[in-house]
Formats: C-alpha cells, sequence, structure tokens
C-alpha cells in the first residue's frame, strides 16, 4: 500500500514538473517573439544581435532620467539603478525605443553623510564607479554627460526643458480584492509637490508636463507609461521619473539583475585607496588572496574559488538602526562577543570593522576585543576626506569587507547587502559571505538576512 502511495506521488511529481516545463516554455517562446532574442527569465540576461551602427538613426532618442526619494541612503538608490537599468535594456530592444539612454542622477548630500565640512553636492557617478564598465551594460550616461548632450542639441547655456516629470506615489491600496495588479492612474498632485523643485537640484531644470501618478508595478510597466504619454513626431524625448524607488524589480536576482549589478565596478581611485590599506594594513593583496578579477566583467565565470585576506570583516551598522531596527541591531558588546567567537572559530587575529558608529562605541568595541587587532580605514587626512568624500570612504570600507576570509553583516541593511554582492561576484563559498548579526550571542537561531546567490548565462 505504501508503495503504491510512493508510486503515485512520484508520478504526480513527474507530472507536475513535466506541466510546468511546458509552461515554461510558452512564456518563453512567447518571450522571443516579443523582445528580440529569446530570454529565459531566469537563466539568460536580455540580449540582441549586434546591430549595423546608424540602423536605428531614424528612431528618435528618449533621454529618460529619474531619481529617487531624497531620504534614501546610497545602497538603496544603488538597487533602484539596477531596476532602471534592466529596464533600459529591456527598452532598447522595443520599436521606437532603440536610441533610449538612462541618465545617472547627481548624488547630493545624502542624508548619512556626516561631514558637513566638505563638499558633496551633485556628485557624479563616475566619483563613485566605473563609467566605462556600467555602460558595457547598457547605454548610461552621467549627468555631465547629458548636459553636454543638451547642449550640442540645443545649444550652449539652454536651459533644459525637459517633455515630461513623472513623480510616482503609491496606491492607498495595493491589494484591489486581495490581488495586486500592475496599474497606473493619474491623480491631482498634492501642493506639496511643488517641493520636487529643482529637479535633480538643478535649478535651470523645467518641465513642459508635470503628471502625478499612482504606480504599482515592476520596472516594465514604465513602457506602458512611456507609451501612453508618447506624442507624434518628437525625434528626442526628456522624460524624469521621480520616485523611483517605488518602481519594483522586474525579477529581482535573476541574470539581468546580475549583469548589471556585475558592471557596476568601483571607481579605479577608491580601488586603488582599498588596496593599498588592505596591503599596509591587513597583509591583504588580490594575488595572495585568490580574488584577481578578469578586466572585464562579462569575461567572468561562475567559480568559487576566492580565500580572501586573513581578516574577518564585520558590517556593524549603527546610527538610525540602534532607533529603527533596535530589536535585531545588537549591543556593541554583544557585537563584540559574536566576533570574538568567530575570530576563534576561524583561527584568525586580526577584524576589520566597517561601521557608521560613534568614537565612543569604536572604543568599547576595541575594548572587548582587546587580544585581537581591530582595525578600521579612516583617511589619511582631510585632504584625502575631502577627496574621497563620504560616500567614497563607505566604499572603501565595503572594498575591504569584500575581500575578507569571512563576512559577517548587519541585518536588513542595504550596505550590507551590497557587500554579499560583491563577494559573490568575487567568488567566496557562501557560507563565508551570508552571515548575519544576531541580537544577541546567545540566541544562534535568529533571523538572518536572504541569501541572493550570483547567477551566470
Ligand atoms: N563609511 C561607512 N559608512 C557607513 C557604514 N555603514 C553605513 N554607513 C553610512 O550610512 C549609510 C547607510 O545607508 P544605506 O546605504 O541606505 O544602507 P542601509 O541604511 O544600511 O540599508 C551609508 O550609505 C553610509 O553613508 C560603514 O560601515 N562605513
Ligand atoms: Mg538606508
Amino acid at each position: 500500500m505504501r508503495l503504491h502511495n510512493i508510486e503515485f506521488r512520484c508520478l504526480s511529481l513527474l507530472f507536475n514538473a513535466l506541466a510546468l516545463l511546458t509552461v515554461s516554455h510558452i512564456v518563453h517562446t512567447t518571450h522571443i517573439r516579443k523582445i528580440c532574442e529569446k530570454r529565459d527569465i531566469f537563466f539568460e540576461a536580455f540580449s540582441c544581435p549586434r546591430e549595423r551602427p546608424g540602423k536605428w538613426d531614424h528612431e528618435p532618442i528618449t533621454y529618460l532620467l529619474y531619481d529617487v526619494n531624497p531620504g534614501e541612503g546610497f545602497n538603496l538608490r544603488r538597487d533602484v539603478y539596477i531596476r532602471m537599468a534592466v529596464f533600459l535594456q529591456f527598452l532598447r530592444t522595443q520599436p521606437g525605443y532603440r536610441r533610449s539612454r538612462l541618465v545617472l542622477p547627481p548624488w547630493s548630500n545624502l542624508v548619512h553623510w556626516r561631514s558637513h565640512n566638505i563638499e558633496q553636492t551633485q556628485l557624479p557617478w563616475s566619483h563613485f564607479f566605473d563609467l566605462p564598465s556600467m555602460k558595457a551594460y547598457t547605454d548610461v550616461i552621467d549627468t555631465p554627460e547629458f548636459l553636454a548632450a543638451y547642449e550640442t542639441l540645443h545649444g550652449q547655456g539652454a536651459a533644459v526643458v525637459l517633455d515630461e516629470v513623472y513623480k510616482l506615489k503609491h496606491f492607498d491600496n495595493m491589494f484591489e480584492n486581495g490581488v495586486f495588479v500592475d496599474k497606473f492612474e493619474e491623480h491631482v498632485c498634492p501642493k506639496s509637490d511643488s517641493g520636487t523643485l529643482p529637479f535633480l537640484g538643478y535649478t535651470n531644470f523645467a518641465t513642459k508636463e508635470f503628471t502625478c501618478l499612482h504606480f504599482q508595478g515592476s520596472a516594465m510597466l514604465l513602457h506602458k507609461l512611456l507609451e501612453t504619454y508618447k506624442r507624434k513626431g518628437q525625434s528626442v524625448r526628456y522624460v524624469l521619473v521621480l520616485n523611483a524607488e517605488i518602481v519594483l524589480h522586474d525579477l529581482w536576482g535573476n541574470v539581468d539583475y546580475w549583469e548589471a549589478r556585475r558592471s557596476m565596478r568601483f571607481a579605479h581611485s577608491l580601488v586603488e585607496v582599498a588596496d593599498r590599506f588592505r596591503w599596509d594594513y591587513l597583509n591583504s593583496s588580490d594575488e595572495q588572496d585568490r580574488t584577481v578579477r578578469p578586466a572585464n566583467w562579462r569575461d567572468a565565470s561562475h567559480r568559487r574559488r576566492a580565500k580572501g585576506g586573513e581578516y574577518i570583516c564585520a558590517h556593524l551598522r549603527r546610527a538610525d538602526f540602534l532607533y529603527g531596527r533596535d530589536k535585531t541591531t545588537p549591543t556593541i558588546q554583544s557585537a563584540a562577543l559574536q566576533i570574538r567567537a568567530k575570530l576563534l572559530e576561524l583561527g584568525l587575529k586580526t577584524v576589520f570593522i566597517a561601521s557608521d558608529c560613534s568614537r565612543t562605541e569604536f572604543y568599547n568595541l576595541k575594548n572587548y576585543l582587546k587580544r585581537f587587532r581591530v582595525v578600521r580605514f579612516a583617511p589619511e587626512n582631510y585632504e584625502q576626506r575631502a577627496t574621497l568624500k563620504d560616500g567614497g570612504i563607505a566604499i572603501v570600507d565595503q572594498i575591504i569587507c569584500s575581500h575578507a576570509r569571512y563576512f559577517i553583516g548587519t541585518y536588513e541593511s542595504t550596505f550590507t547587502y551590497r557587500i554579499y554582492e560583491e563577494r559573490e561576484i568575487i567568488g567566496f563559498p557562501k557560507d563565508l559571505t551570508f552571515n548575519t548579526f544576531c541580537k544577541s550571542e546567545k540566541e544562534m537561531n535568529c533571523e538572518k538576512n536572504t541569501v541572493w546567490p550570483i547567477v551566470y548565462n
């Protein structure tokens, strides 16, 4: 009787698997017709055959600009970029949009940038990232490049006049009759929306149309939005999407996501600072640590051979996390005990601390770890701080953590998540990366951050 049951379950499993395969094949082939080349939703990235240069010159150019809610931090903004870049890559496969370009919003005085004696307004992405590497994924341009292109078309010193600005907002009720459907809907702009000016921090930006939209859905819905408001005869179209963080990922963690993510290499100047620090204070180098990467991210393959330097890295998120997330953020003493246990387990003597903690918190942490070397990166002088800026210092911390033998991060911190990803790209075994501090050192089975392993084509 039991044998029969098992046979029956095996058969029904097989049947379900076959049904799934058929459905996915149908989805897959519909996709083939929709975009230029087949794209399996999980295993193949958007790609089109290389076109003859100039083939689409008759098509309009769409400059897609976007911005994120001012309160959002650096690392969520990086995630929003991926949603937009993956969308752009798709959009460029669509008739009428093959010459679309994504304009990267400048970085200005983010809330977490606390050094007020240095200039950190309107920073281009090239300050933090390797732009040529990002351009190898899709057609993205920094704001200064956009401004230069605009001047070429409209004359020097011309004020920027956008065609359309869309300010997105969540629907009050996201689940109509219990289901989440992709949709957008115009609504009357509240008075407070005049506060969105100046666009992207530029006082000389204006717009012909300003539309407030309730929006819910993935980045693909932006295609419908662009189609809905399209006007005839436009050879260049300037569109700005405000509150782009409301736009969801098409599919998080698939090949498209990882291609865009892999292309986001850091600026060489920041990598150099981090590498020098690794060498001087942590005896760590790419050759020794087996963390050498190919010059072009496209040439990387899936290997988990990285060893990392002889130190562990702990990302200890403090500041606002102590209030907003006090139930999951450990005390300094508890974090120290968790670090200590790991150092002893791995037989290591050095811990690198990446943190937005205060001096007192760092002093206390060191006191709890007296038998170990506790290292932290700090700019050598004011000039270096002014050059790197707070965002650059944070990236140096992230690079150093990405090369550690073992990493442990903070629950639900996007800063931690970006380090996980970097280590996935470098090729560490998963258990040396996806680790999370518990609130208390006594609680070993606390809720951990999600594991999103890298996928390749
Ligand atoms: N230098 C440095 N800055 C940090 C660190 N952790 C947090 N920060 C700062 O605090 C900000 C945290 O905001 P965000 O990037 O949104 O990450 P999240 O809030 O942890 O999800 C970072 O962007 C940094 O400016 C750290 O380990 N080192
Ligand atoms: Mg944040």
